[in-house]
């Protein structure tokens, strides 16, 4: 039985990927740093499959990455833990990239020191493009990052790219698009959209304020990513790929979908507010994912007005549920 080692279980991407290696027959540790309030919602459900085992650790502490990694011997190493919102960044630079660049350097030096046999899953981002105008973007596409959050990220990207090179181990980074589900954090702006839409749709809220709806996305489903960054480990040999639909949509176009999908009027219900737009934006994100497809045969499965559906059909039975 191979043993997987996940930071960021409580997150969206982490849940996903423990299903999917559980259902491989993987032995899953999970590791969730402290938090005041419970923080488990997404994983509960496996908490009494044998084969999950939740562990306490922190992206800040070295000696606990060390001792977890010599206690459990992973055969994968996935890191998905990050301050993962953009425009938070801006207001808490510091913390971002303490988890983002600096967490992943401790990662990667206890992976190094002990079990340097692993594979490991580097989750890159997209928003590393920023605002360079090249598109459709590929792995060759220069980064130019738009925000504290995206040069976090290229650190940690380089650095992946560095130790891989310098010590010949088996590291993968994964440069992922926006990527969805009913899972998704309430404050970005699918989520918030489709949430919003239910609360409206049961009466039980009347505005949505949101930022930029001219901003772009190539927006996937998390469920199709999370089987790229197991893919990439499975791989002979790493590499970098970029894993996205290959279709960029706008805010408006989400939001318009959602809304035609709840009959609910767009002008009757949401404004613009300047308070949540960007210090500086990142305007068309578009992702070539042939690569991917040719190397791994990945694609994806869901695509733009599908997802859209999903997410608002499982906020409305969400809310119908909390509201009761
Ligand atoms: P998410 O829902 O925001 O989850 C982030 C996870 O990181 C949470 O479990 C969080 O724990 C944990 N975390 C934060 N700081 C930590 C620390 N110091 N030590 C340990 N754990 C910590 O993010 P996601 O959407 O699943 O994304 C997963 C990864 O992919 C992130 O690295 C993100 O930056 C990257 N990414 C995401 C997308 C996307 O579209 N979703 C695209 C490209 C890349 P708490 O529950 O305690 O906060
Ligand atoms: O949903 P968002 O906050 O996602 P963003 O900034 O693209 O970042 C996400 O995807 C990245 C991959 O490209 C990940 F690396 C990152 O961790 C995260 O998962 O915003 C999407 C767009 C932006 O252009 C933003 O300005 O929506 C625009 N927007 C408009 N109104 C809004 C809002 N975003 C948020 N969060 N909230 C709004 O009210």
């Amino acid at each position: 039985m191979k043993t997987a080692f996940i930071t960021g279980i409580t997150g969206q991407d982490g849940s996903y990927l423990a299903e999917l290696l559980l259902l491989k027959g993987y032995k899953v540790v999970a590791m969730k740093r402290r938090t005041s309030l419970i923080s488990t919602d997404r994983v509960n459900h496996l908490m009494d499959n044998k084969n999950f085992h939740m562990v306490y650790g922190n992206l800040n502490d070295s000696g606990c990455l060390h001792r977890l990694l010599i206690e459990h011997k992973p055969d994968e190493i996935y890191n998905l833990a990050a301050q993962s919102h953009v425009r938070v960044s801006f207001e808490t630079p510091e913390e971002t990239t303490e988890f983002v660049a600096m967490g992943t350097l401790r990662l990667l030096e206890a992976f190094r020191n002990t079990c340097p046999k692993a594979r490991f899953y580097q989750a890159s981002s997209s928003e590393m493009f920023g605002d360079n105008p090249e598109h459709p973007q590929r792995e060759t596409t220069r980064l130019t990052p738009a925000s504290p959050y995206a040069c976090a990220k290229v650190y940690a990207h380089n650095l992946c790219r560095n130790y891989r090179e310098s010590y010949g181990l088996h590291i993968s980074s994964g440069i992922l698009f926006n990527h969805e589900s009913p899972r998704r954090g309430e404050t970005f702006v699918t989520r918030k959209i489709t949430l919003a839409a239910a609360r409206i749709k049961l009466g039980l809220q009347d505005k949505l304020y949101l930022g930029n709806l001219d901003a772009k996305r190539d927006w996937g489903f998390a469920g199709d990513y999370v089987a790229a960054m197991w893919m990439m480990l499975q791989q002979d040999t790493p590499d970098d790929y970029v894993v996205a639909t290959g279709e960029t949509h706008s805010v408006k176009e989400f939001l318009d979908a959602v809304f035609e999908h709840a009959e609910l009027d767009v002008n009757e219900h949401v404004e613009i507010s300047e308070r949540l737009f960007r210090p500086h934006e990142v305007p068309l994100l578009l992702g070539d994912p042939s690569k991917a497809e040719q190397a791994m045969g990945w694609k994806p499965k869901v695509k733009f007005s599908g997802l859209a559906k999903m997410m608002y059909e499982a906020d409305l039975e969400f809310v119908r549920k909390e509201s009761v």
